[in-house]
């Protein structure tokens, strides 16, 4: 079987992380102390997409604590597809797929790992806070957002820095909505979102303390309040399996992947430019605008195609992933 870009050895595998100190799989499982996970995952996992369930769940052999609130009603998914984006040039990516290749640096640096170690995150109760510049800063608890925020469903492009893309229907709200229940001063000219930091339960946290976690990232308002900014909460109809950043992530589809940031717990306007988690790891490598750019090439390889996950399709990479027509008047020269 002809080799996959993601299927590479994690060494390489993994550019956003290359100048990263590499860590054991062992050692995360040594954090779990979960003897069922070893007799599982005690060798080199390579994915095969029929073998597995979509959702991170614990082997059967380990009971999570139950969380002391329910999760939300299944009744909100699937929720209503928006017509405007109801159509894409490329197949959806198959859930399995999408599931189980996933950056999510809190657990683990290797993307066939990180949905076997997410579910540790109790992501209820699950409150989000809205402050900063705002008329009406809130204290939100995620499900009594949920309900209030008009839910829809959207296929989206996702193109990650590292040069592979999905195609997605997220379930989600447009950040907008939140933004006008909040009412931001005049004075707003960013949102800064940030996610959670418990190393008890990301062991990717805990073992690089160095980071500068919580993983952070930006908008400018404009970008924030565009039409395309969504707020998901939901994936493939259903809500987000950890592994995806539940209860809430943003997506920014014409920006790549690195920006839309999962398992958000903070929502601040800010004045000034926030700092970003890969832009303070590798300066002017990662920048705060990521537009995606078939012009601009990564410093290690080209941004001039992308493979499509779970087929080894390649494709031209698009300015601004497609969404130009959204966008590109944001950005000076377009
Ligand atoms: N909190 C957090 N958000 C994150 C990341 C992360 O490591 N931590 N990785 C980003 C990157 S690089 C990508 S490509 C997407 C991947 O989203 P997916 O796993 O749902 O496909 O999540 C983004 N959001
Ligand atoms: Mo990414």
């Amino acid at each position: 079987m002809a080799r996959r870009a993601w299927q590479i050895p994690e060494g390489e595998a993994t550019p956003e992380a290359v100048f990263l100190n590499r860590r054991k799989f062992l050692r995360e499982l040594g954090r779990l102390g979960a003897a069922g996970l070893l007799a599982g995952c005690g060798h080199e996992q390579i994915y095969t997409p029929d073998e597995a369930p979509p959702a991170a769940s614990p082997p059967a052999s380990i009971t999570k604590e139950p969380q002391t609130s329910p999760d939300p009603e299944p009744s909100l998914y699937p929720a209503r597809l928006n017509p405007a984006f109801s159509q894409l040039d490329r197949p959806l990516t198959e859930e399995s797929v999408a599931a189980h290749l996933n950056n999510f640096y809190e657990f683990s640096e290797a993307k066939g790992e990180v949905w076997k170690l997410a579910w540790m995150l109790d992501t209820r109760p699950w409150q989000v806070e809205v402050a900063g510049l705002v008329r009406r800063p809130q204290l939100f608890d995620v499900d009594a957002l949920i309900r209030r925020m008009p839910l829809e469903e959207r296929l989206y492009r996702f193109r990650c820095v590292e040069a592979w893309a999905m195609a997605v229907p997220w379930t989600g709200f447009p950040l907008k909505a939140l933004i006008d229940a909040v009412e931001p001063l005049s004075s707003a000219r960013y949102v800064k979102l940030l996610s959670f930091f418990d190393p008890e339960k990301a062991p990717g946290q805990w073992d690089n303390p160095g980071w500068p976690w919580p993983y952070g990232e930006g908008l400018t308002m404009a970008e924030a309040t565009n039409e395309l900014t969504l707020l998901a909460t939901g994936v493939y109809g259903h809500e987000l399996p950890e592994q995806h950043g539940a209860p809430l992530r943003l997506v920014v589809p014409w920006k790549y992947g690195y920006k839309s940031i999962k398992s958000i717990i903070r929502i601040e306007f800010v004045e000034e430019e926030p700092p970003t988690f890969w832009d303070t790891l590798q300066p002017g490598v990662y920048d705060f605008w990521a537009n995606v750019d078939p012009a601009v090439p990564h410093p290690a390889w080209s941004q001039d195609t992308e493979e499509l996950i779970g087929t080894g399709e390649r494709r031209p990479t698009l300015r601004y992933n497609g969404y130009g027509e959204y966008v590109a008047h944001l950005y000076a020269g377009g």
